[in-house]
């Protein structure tokens, strides 16, 4: 029953693969995305054709009045050619004048919300995405949008800077601290897409990565209202667990097989006695678990940093009973 569940989840969202992406370009994932490459290519192909015009002539010039000898002296110089000089400066000229509008023009699509959007929030902490949805269902690290409707993501960050950047919809916004910014897209169709934090934010940056999942909008629609995790209802608490250290994150810190990362390994964490940084010493219960996942820096484990970011609000209660029971499920056979 709970393995159907789970992989009737993920059946249904099999299709949401990454396609094609071009030589240089990754797929068009949103409505924006041809305007955007379509200038790409186009100041690419234009510097492309500059940078050969000059560097085979200046080779060939070269060439051409090299000093032939010792006794020969030096080339008359040349030192005005109108009609040169005219097209080297309107050419260029009609060229950046091209891309100007061009470029503004883009620009303004992509600065200007369309009034119809959906509106979802995204917070950036160290280091995981929030997304929390007009219903009030929230996500981590996953994105879940319907096709073909104008999204505006309002960003704001809980520390540093970070940047959400969504290289398959060609957008990239700073995601601030005590500021709001605002970007939106419409994807073109249903998918999957990377989400990569584009701003050096700590330690753990190169793990704050997300994905986009792009529905047809009816099966967006029973996701919002199924609450984003209404799925695992029936799965025994563990399995649950273990899943949720993947969807909630806490794997990008901890690991379950004993070696530390950012944070201690939940490997044998259970029962064990373990020293506070205020020099006190705690023996790991359940409630010591979930005082540490809702109010981590009540109780900094000494060796530690405390940058454990707080999950309160962000897990259900029955998320945070599978969290301590998995973490229950990691120790040695006992003999
Ligand atoms: C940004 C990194 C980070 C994330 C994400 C994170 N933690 Fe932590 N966690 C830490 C650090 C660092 C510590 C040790 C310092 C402290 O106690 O605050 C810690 C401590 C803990 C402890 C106490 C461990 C001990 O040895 O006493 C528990 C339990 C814990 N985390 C559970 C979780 C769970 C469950 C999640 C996911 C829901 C999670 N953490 C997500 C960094 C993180
Ligand atoms: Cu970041």
């Amino acid at each position: 029953m709970v393995q159907r569940i789970t992989e009737e989840t993920f059946e249904t969202w099999k299709h949401l693969r990454m396609n094609k992406s071009s030589f240089f370009l990754p797929e068009q994932g949103s409505t924006i995305a041809p305007d955007v490459d379509s200038l790409f290519y186009f100041i690419f192909t234009a510097a492309a054709i500059i940078f050969l015009i000059v560097v085979i002539t200046m080779a060939l010039l070269v060439w051409r009045y090299r000093r032939r000898s010792q006794e020969a002296g030096l080339t008359p110089g040349k030192d005005h050619n109108l009609k040169l000089e005219l097209l080297w400066t309107i050419i260029p000229t009609i060229l950046v004048l091209i891309t100007f509008v061009w470029g503004f023009k883009t620009y303004l699509k992509m600065n200007v919300v369309p009034r119809d959007a959906i509106e979802i929030k995204v917070t950036g902490k160290k280091w995981m995405w929030i997304f929390d949805y007009p219903n009030g269902t929230n996500s981590l690290n996953e994105l879940i949008v319907p096709a073909h409707r104008p999204i505006k993501l309002l960003l704001s960050s809980e520390d540093v800077i970070h940047s959400f950047y969504v290289p398959g919809f060609r957008i990239k916004m700073d995601v601030l601290p005590n500021r709001y910014n605002v970007t939106w897209f419409e994807a073109a169709g249903e998918g999957e897409y990377d989400l990569f934090c584009a701003e050096y934010c700590g330690t753990g940056h190169s793990r704050m990565l997300g994905k986009v999942r792009v529905l047809e909008e009816n099966e967006w629609n029973k996701w919002l209202e199924e609450g984003a995790l209404k799925v695992n209802e029936n799965m025994p608490l563990p399995e649950l667990g273990k899943l949720l250290t993947e969807k909630k994150a806490c794997n990008t810190c901890h690991t379950h097989d004993g070696s530390p990362l950012v944070g201690p390994t939940f490997w044998n964490l259970f029962g064990h006695t373990v020293e506070l940084s205020d020099g006190s010493t705690v023996v790991v219960d359940e409630n010591y678990i979930r005082q540490s996942i809702l109010d981590p820096m009540s109780q900094v484990v000494a060796g530690y940093n405390p940058v454990m970011p707080t999950f309160k609000g962000l897990l259900r209660e029955r998320e945070l009973d599978a969290l301590i029971a998995y973490i229950k499920t990691l120790k040695a056979e006992d003999k």
